[in-house]
């Protein structure tokens, strides 16, 4: 049989898979730290990093041996039985953040689903609001995931459109708005407030100094959760261990994913106090594969190597170096360039009918993954592990790039 070309493998992919996803044309087969490698062996800088699921880098070895290790051992159980490594994995992440305890979960869409829920039951529980008269405070252009009741908290018709009826519940204003906030926290049935720190799918859009800080407060004043989605923003990505520690805040719920796996298997967690966390009792919500031995011991791994590593320091320190340096490339098609941490954009200004998709074709020409959100946005995103010389390497190739531009 005549071996597979690029193009073989994506005509594949189109006629058996559904057509749910427009990627990049380009099929990889193998991974190691910041790169990737396709079927032709062509490698690149991967500068997505799966959403910044892979922050470790990908198959770190590390996590590779924890996973094969327990692999051989036990793999799932279910929650109808007790695991020796559940109860190892509870401790350790609920002590790595400072939270009374842990509920585990396995996609982004299901950590949120259940932050949700747990605020719901709260709210009736403890706040004493009339059983399904509970709101939540959600921002415009927020992603939270693909459920019926997060593409019901959506404003974007991409994601909500021909998906109704929707979930009802929720109120929606602006991102980075502090009076919308305070307007909508007067309405006495509000429960909960879900917030990104940084919106990722918007196009990374940093909210003004102070904006989480404040809007926490307000919730305490209220007695309303501040609910943070940290699955894109959370594990080092930013420069800290959460992006909300750039301000000090602590949230009531913590939603993690992505990354709490180092992009080897779905795994997600919600973090809360005693007083929230137990409002749910047995029977009443969960899933077969969350918590899984195999899980909780991936998870385990890849947040030691988010500490051992300083990934999160690294992030801060390589943030400041590659937002500098873009601002240095001349090209009017850059309109903006800005993030935190690892986690940055470039708004693109078309040129000449040549947009931010015909830009990420020229980057993967000259060896650079990166995908564009929104028509006119890049993410640059690259594994936390990325070294100083990768990165300016990295930067050259982006630099040439936007040259052929011209
Ligand atoms: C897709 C974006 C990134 C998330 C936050 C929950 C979830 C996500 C803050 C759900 C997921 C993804 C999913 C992915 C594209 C992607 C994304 F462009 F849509 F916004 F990362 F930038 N909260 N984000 O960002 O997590 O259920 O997927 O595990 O193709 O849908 P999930």
């Amino acid at each position: 049989m005549a071996k597979m070309t690029t193009q073989d493998y994506i005509a594949r992919e189109d006629k058996y898979g559904a057509h749910n996803y427009h990627p990049i044309p380009v099929v990889l087969t193998k991974g190691k730290g910041v790169y990737v490698w396709d079927v032709e062996g062509k490698r690149y800088f991967d500068f997505l990093s799966a959403y910044s699921a892979v922050n470790q880098g990908h198959c770190h070895p590390h996590i590779i041996k924890a996973l094969k290790k327990q692999a051989k051992r036990l793999t799932l159980t279910s929650r109808a039985f007790y695991s020796d490594a559940l109860g190892e994995y509870e401790e350790y992440i609920t002590k790595y953040f400072g939270y009374d305890k842990v509920l585990p979960m396995n996609s982004g869409a299901e950590g949120d689903e259940t932050a949700l829920k747990l605020c719901r039951k709260w709210a009736y529980k403890v706040k004493g609001i009339k059983e399904n008269e509970a709101k939540i405070i959600v921002c415009e252009n927020n992603f939270h995931g693909r459920t019926i009741t997060i593409v019901s908290m959506s404003t974007d018709p991409d994601s909500y459109g021909g998906y109704g009826p929707f979930t009802p519940g929720f109120i929606k204003i602006p991102y980075n708005d502090i009076p919308a906030l305070e307007k909508a926290l007067e309405d006495p049935n509000v429960a909960g407030f879900l917030v990104e720190p940084i919106q990722g799918e918007a196009g990374v859009y940093v909210p003004d100094e102070g904006y989480l800080k404040k809007a926490y407060e307000l919730c305490k004043a209220k007695n309303v959760l501040f609910i943070a989605d940290e699955v894109q923003t959370g594990l080092g990505r930013t420069g800290k261990k959460l992006c909300c520690d750039h301000e000090g805040v602590r949230p009531d719920i913590l939603i993690l994913g992505k990354a709490l796996s180092g992009g080897v298997m779905p795994i997600s967690a919600v973090l809360a106090d005693d007083p929230i966390m137990l409002t749910i009792k047995p029977g009443e919500h969960g899933s077969t594969f969350g918590g899984n031995p195999l899980a909780c011991k991936v998870a385990i791994a890849a947040l030691e190597v988010i500490e051992k590593e300083k990934l999160a320091e690294n992030a801060a320190r390589l943030g400041e170096i590659f937002r500098s340096e873009l601002k240095k490339i001349k090209s009017d098609m850059i309109e903006v360039v800005r993030g935190k941490g690892l986690l940055n954009a470039v708004v693109i200004k078309p040129k000449n009918g040549k947009e931010a998709w015909d830009v990420c074709l020229a980057l993967k020409d000259n060896g650079l993954l990166a995908k564009p959100t929104h028509q006119h946005i890049i993410r640059f995103a690259p594994p936390l592990v990325i070294t100083e010389k990768q990165l300016r390497e990295a930067i050259e190739i982006i630099a040439r790039t936007f040259d052929q531009f011209k």
